[in-house]
């Protein structure tokens, strides 16, 4: 999960920066049309439309600061592992 998590953050991670916003997840669901069917995409997890991106960054950003570090993002990811 560990390395899904990472593949997944750096996927979304578009600028590179190593933080996520919700700009970036948001278009992060948007491309995910290109992505071969058997990358772990933000879809795979469960994330398809757009309320639950929106969920899924304000659940992770625990600290309210607009930015989800790969830390917070690999938190929500693990409680939401079934
Ligand atoms: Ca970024
Ligand atoms: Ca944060």
């Amino acid at each position: 999960m560990a390395t899904e998590a990472r593949k997944l953050f750096d996927s979304v991670d578009l600028n590179q920066d190593g933080v996520l916003t919700r700009g970036e997840l948001i278009n992060a669901l948007r491309l995910e049309g290109r992505q071969e069917p058997e990358d772990v995409s933000l879809t795979s997890l469960g994330f398809r439309n757009l309320d639950e991106v929106a969920d899924l960054f304000d659940t992770s950003d625990a600290d309210h600061n607009k930015e989800v570090t790969f830390e917070e993002f690999e938190k929500t990811l693990k409680g939401r592992r079934r």
